[in-house]
């Protein structure tokens, strides 16, 4: 027996003890789909433009070997994907565009520009998600988009967002997949607004505008992800949790959490709950704040375990979509989407783990000193050697895969300017 092969038959005895079946957790982590986002391999740069980063984000860091073109990105991911376990889409960006054709900006560009995307998401067998970039351009440069009081300028990007939706809608033609598609507006001031009503009037009718086309496919997932302030936008966010969770509740759309966008003393653990009293369905950008920034390579740290025993204690695994996001430039690009797509995969695989009826069951007895006592226990069991195992059956390398990583970095990354 090898020493997976051990770990297993021990953990699988801990766990059948505690009434918990190993092999059904397994299967059921992969009815859970992961939607890795793209722009961790280039540091958010895109194709369509020379642009810095904007919109209050940044991706700090200088380690060679980025992404620099379509071809780069698709390879990098592939070699990430190939490293990470269960069933995976891909979450795409606008400035991902592929303009080999006639130079189109962003309010023109089309299905066209995605075939290239499309045809690697079939050879690839994994879906697409899809998000407008309402940042990183000459017309974003004010720091407003949809909720700009220029007219032409609100008119641009309430046009971007709209092929944003067409372009999804063929994704779910090709695909025969859903497609969320995020709308994220890093719309805000650096300093307190005088008016802080009119902008939000504005970004809330843009948005009807951009949502007004009754053609597209059902499949296509609307979701508006909120936030509390970017870097430069400190005072005033036009799309806040009130503003954003409102509309997604009166309009029917998802409403997107991303765990970097809330103080740091709240935690979207404990609101995924709340949410879906009323919304039929929302979205994760599972990420990681520390301190202003919001946007680290997902760790499996407390609150990673906390939105995965959400998801599965409240058999919300068909609501919740599940997407990743953060931006790393100081490691190697590949290892960074390796390690916070394991361990967001790992979270859920420990919470499927779980004992979780015999804590439910202490709680509703009111015995508050056992529901402590076995949590802590719990939190230790052998769930390693279950996803040592998990990964065996997949084929993919365990505590070892880092030397994949680091052959693909000698051979391929390194080679880049
Ligand atoms: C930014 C938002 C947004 C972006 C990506 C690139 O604070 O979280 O989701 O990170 O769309
Ligand atoms: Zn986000």
């Amino acid at each position: 027996m090898s020493i997976t092969q051990k770990g297993f038959e021990y953990a699988k005895e801990r766990y059948a003890a505690l009434g918990v079946d190993v092999e059904k957790a397994m299967e059921e982590l992969d009815r859970i789909p992961l939607s890795i986002h793209c722009w961790q391999g280039d540091d958010v740069r895109g194709f369509d433009s020379d642009e810095a980063l904007s919109g209050g984000i940044a991706a700090t860091g200088n380690y060679p070997g980025r992404a620099r073109n379509a071809e780069e990105l698709k390879a990098d991911i592939e070699k990430a994907f190939s490293l990470i376990p269960g069933p995976k889409k891909l979450n795409l960006h606008a400035m991902y565009a592929e303009l080999s054709g006639p130079r189109v900006d962003r309010d023109a560009i089309g299905p066209d520009n995605f075939r290239g995307w499309v045809d690697w998401a079939k050879a690839q067998g994994v879906g697409l998600d899809f998000n407008p970039s309402f940042f990183s351009h000459p017309k974003a440069a004010e720091g407003f988009t949809i909720a700009s009081a220029d007219e032409n300028i609100r008119r641009f990007w309430v046009e971007h967002g709209k092929r944003c939706r067409e372009i999804a809608d063929y994704f779910v033609k090709e695909l025969n997949e859903d497609c969320v598609v995020n709308f994220w507006m890093p719309d805000g001031y650096k300093d307190t607004p005088a008016d802080l009503t009119a902008p939000r009037e504005r970004m809330v009718r843009s948005l009807d505008e951009i949502f007004s086309d009754r053609t597209i496919s059902p499949r296509v997932l609307d979701a508006v992800e909120s936030k509390l302030f970017g870097i430069g936008v400190e005072s005033y966010t036009v799309g806040s949790h009130e503003l954003l969770y409102g509309y997604a509740l009166t309009r029917g759309k998802l409403y997107c959490l991303d765990a970097g966008h809330f103080h740091p003393l709240e935690y979207i653990s404990d609101k995924i709950s709340a949410c879906l009293q009323y919304c039929p369905k929302i979205l994760l950008h599972v990420s990681r704040g520390v301190r202003w920034d919001s946007d680290h390579v997902v760790a499996l740290d407390n609150e990673l375990e906390r939105i995965a025993q959400e998801i599965v204690r409240g058999g919300y695994a068909q609501r919740v979509a599940v997407a990743l996001d953060y931006f790393d430039a100081s490691i190697n690009r590949v290892a960074a989407w390796v390690i916070g797509s394991r361990n967001a995969k790992k979270a859920l695989l420990k919470a499927l783990l779980e004992p979780y009826q015999t804590l439910k069951q202490v709680e509703s007895e009111g015995d508050l000193t056992a529901r402590l006592a076995y949590g802590e226990q719990f939190r230790t069991l052998p769930f390693a050697e279950v996803w040592n195992m998990y990964l065996e059956c997949k084929g993919l390398p365990g505590d070892d895969w880092l030397d994949e990583v680091r052959a693909y970095e000698k051979d391929i990354l390194s080679a880049r300017g």
